[in-house]
């Protein structure tokens, strides 16, 4: 077969010297020039990392540090309906490859993530157990406050990384939240977008069942959070709620009331708007304290985003989300994830939104939110058998101007 080889090799040369361009062409450039003449990628070419960022396992190395890390949590062992959110972090690297460096404007924040103060990386994905829980939490955990531990490759904005994180069912919020809230040594504001509230008590579940590990589910990691003195009690917002209720009373919702959240419901978008949603959470939260925004896309209508992990219909259009977490640009966003299944164009949003994020910059709506630490305990065993929550929250002081948040609680108001 050789034969054929050398044939092919002598074709290639006599075409070469009959007409020099090929070589020509190969020469052209000196050694500085390789990156850009071939540093560049198609949106269908290259490997696939969130929009075609650079890509680096940051958890096995600390050489390179960065300002915004997309890390991919591949975990949907605490689902209670539908599984196969562990594919979430690749299917939402592949859907993100129409976007590129060179065509990276977002017109929403005004600004090219890419060729911003920011360094943001794809970190790759914590290779979480689908085997065990507790184990798979405590991976969560330690990865993440690992990565956002450490120092920011620019401190323009602060000294620490921001972290989004590629879901994973939603209970990958509850070592989130635990990391961030070690790292910024306070209690954090929630900012939720979802149809369900995820403060369940865990025994709200069916089941006698419980465990400790148990209580570790996509539908309870909030009220966990609550428990352990994670959140800020009363900057905690949930929009797009359109959730069934446990029970036959409202107690799902009194149970929430005492964890400091408000509720704005999908359906409060046809009566204040978009606008108008927007203006409620930062009445709601204002712009210093530090916050995580978890968005579940089922807050989306299931005509948008069939493959979710628990669907309601009549939730919000792609477009509608879009267009109000976009607004939100000016809240103190330290964290983020999207979960519960693979969406394509809000990761840009996110990114986009998070890099323009700045505290100071927060003015149109000045609220003085002022939060005390609330310790806490953590017990899901209710001694009594009952479902409600033994939620131990001692009283918090917010000072301010929310008279309208603290009546905004939307078709649900007062409940
Ligand atoms: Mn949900």
């Amino acid at each position: 077969m050789i034969w054929v080889l050398v044939a092919f090799f002598n074709v290639l040369i006599a075409a070469d010297s009959q007409d020099g361009r090929y070589t020509q062409h190969l020469l052209e450039g000196s050694l500085d020039d390789k990156a850009s003449k071939w540093g560049f990628d198609w949106a269908f070419s290259g490997i696939s990392s969130f929009g075609h960022l650079p890509y680096h396992r940051c958890l096995t190395g600390t050489d390179e540090l960065f300002d915004v890390g997309i890390i991919g949590i591949p975990f949907d062992s605490a689902v209670t309906y539908r599984p196969g959110a562990r594919l979430g972090p690749r299917a939402i690297r592949e859907a993100s490859a129409r976007h590129l460096p060179s065509r990276g404007f977002n017109v929403h924040g005004g600004v090219n993530p890419y060729r911003s103060w920011a360094r943001i990386l794809d970190c790759g994905d914590i290779p979480v157990t689908p085997l065990d829980n507790d184990v798979a939490s405590r991976m969560m955990y330690e990865g993440l406050y690992e990565l956002g531990n450490r120092p920011s490759a620019n401190s323009l904005y602060g000294d620490k990384p921001k972290l989004i994180l590629l879901g994973g069912d939603h209970s990958i919020a509850l070592p989130a939240l635990r990391a961030l809230k070690e790292i910024h040594n306070k209690p954090l504001a929630l900012v939720h977008f979802d149809a369900h509230l995820d403060t369940l008590h865990p025994s709200a579940y069916p089941s006698i069942w419980g465990s400790n590990q148990a209580a570790f589910n996509h539908g309870s990691m909030f009220w966990i959070a609550s428990q352990e003195g994670i959140l800020s009690n009363s900057s905690n917002v949930h929009a797009g709620l359109r959730t069934r209720l446990t029970g036959d009373d409202w107690s799902d919702f009194e149970n929430d009331d005492k964890q400091g959240f408000l509720r704005i419901s999908t359906d409060d978008i046809d009566d204040i708007g978009a606008d108008g949603i927007i203006k409620r959470i930062y009445e709601r939260v204002g712009g210093e304290i530090p916050v995580y925004l978890s968005i579940d896309i089922d807050v989306l209508d299931p005509a948008f985003a069939p493959g979710t992990g628990a669907p309601e219909s009549g939730g919000w259009s792609s477009r509608e989300l879009l267009r109000i977490i976009t607004g939100l640009r000016n809240l103190n966003i330290v964290g983020a994830d999207i979960v519960e299944d693979r969406c394509n164009e809000m990761g840009n949003i996110i990114f986009g939104m998070l890099i323009d994020s700045q505290p100071q910059a927060f003015d149109p709506i000045r609220v003085y939110a002022r939060m005390e630490a609330q310790s806490s305990t953590f017990d899901w065993h209710d001694p009594n058998g009952q479902p409600g929550c033994s939620v131990k929250v001692a009283g918090s002081t917010h000072k301010g101007l929310l008279s309208e948040a603290a009546g905004g609680q939307g078709r649900h108001g007062g409940i």
